[in-house]
């Protein structure tokens, strides 16, 4: 699927988008635009994916205008935070404008371990966009136009949520803000609700979102996903409201005495 927010409605879109913030931050769509605001040092705000996507064929970008605060952040990672500092997580990229240098960074951390610079230079200017992109095993970083740096891909999953934030640091406090977010070729790794899809861009990205074959489940890098796509629990089954439903999943357990079976004599 694709997602595109150019936040034009002044509205968060609860489907796809979570507040992160953490000190004092705070954000706010408005004035068509997502404005991330930090008013003491170490303070950060911006907004995380609501789930989990499979990357393996992102392409994701996102305008920035960093005037005011530390930095602007396109970050990936495999786990979740709405209340502290992504930085802080074990496993991640990014690719930020830092203004308090007037450079730009790609940087990564791998099972918890260091982070590492893995590219700085002098950056464009506070404004443009941040794009990472993800194809063949391949992460790709650019500054507008200018591919930054490129690596085999090395986190332990291509299952990640997409960050964009801001964070402040003394001297570098205020609001700077993102617009026209775009992600494609996320692959949904969660269940969706009828909205959602109902929702997508496209029919074959709706189609594709209401069924996963075998073969997809077993793809899927994460192993708590894969068993919640393959096992229906016992008190799923039982909750269901249509009592041919339940039947019906009840009928498939083959072990089960013929007396329990549907229309078992
Ligand atoms: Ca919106
Ligand atoms: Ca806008």
């Amino acid at each position: 699927m694709a997602k595109y927010d150019d936040f034009n409605d002044n509205s968060r879109d609860a489907t796809f988008w979570d507040v992160i913030a953490w000190g004092t931050g705070s954000v706010a769509e408005q004035n068509q635009r997502l404005e991330c605001t930090c008013p003491a040092s170490a303070d950060g705000a911006g907004y995380v994916t609501k789930y989990a996507y499979v990357i393996s064929a992102l392409d994701a970008q996102v305008d920035v205008d960093n005037d005011a605060l530390s930095d602007l952040e396109l970050l990936i990672c495999l786990t979740k935070t709405v209340n502290s500092n992504p930085y802080d997580q074990a496993e991640w990229y990014r690719i930020m404008k830092y203004n308090r240098t007037d450079l730009t960074y790609v940087q990564r951390r791998v099972g918890g371990g260091t982070p590492v610079t893995l590219w700085s230079g002098t950056w464009t200017g506070p404004t443009g966009y941040l794009r990472i992109k993800v194809s063949g095993g391949t992460i790709y970083f650019y500054e507008e136009t200018n591919l930054r740096y490129s690596e085999s891909y090395a986190l332990a999953s291509t299952t990640c949520y997409i960050y964009i934030f801001g964070y402040g640091y003394t001297g570098f406090l205020g609001m700077d803000y993102f617009d026209n977010f775009q992600a494609l070729g996320i692959a949904v790794a969660h269940y969706l609700a009828v909205s959602e899809i109902l929702g997508a861009v496209d029919s074959a990205a709706r189609s594709k979102a209401m069924r996963l074959t075998v073969s997809e489940i077993l793809g899927m890098s994460d192993s708590a996903l894969r068993t919640a796509h393959l096992a229906q629990t016992v008190s799923e089954v039982l909750g269901m409201r249509d009592g041919v439903e339940t039947r019906k999943h009840v009928g498939r357990l083959g072990d089960l005495p013929d007396h329990y079976r549907e229309g078992g004599a």
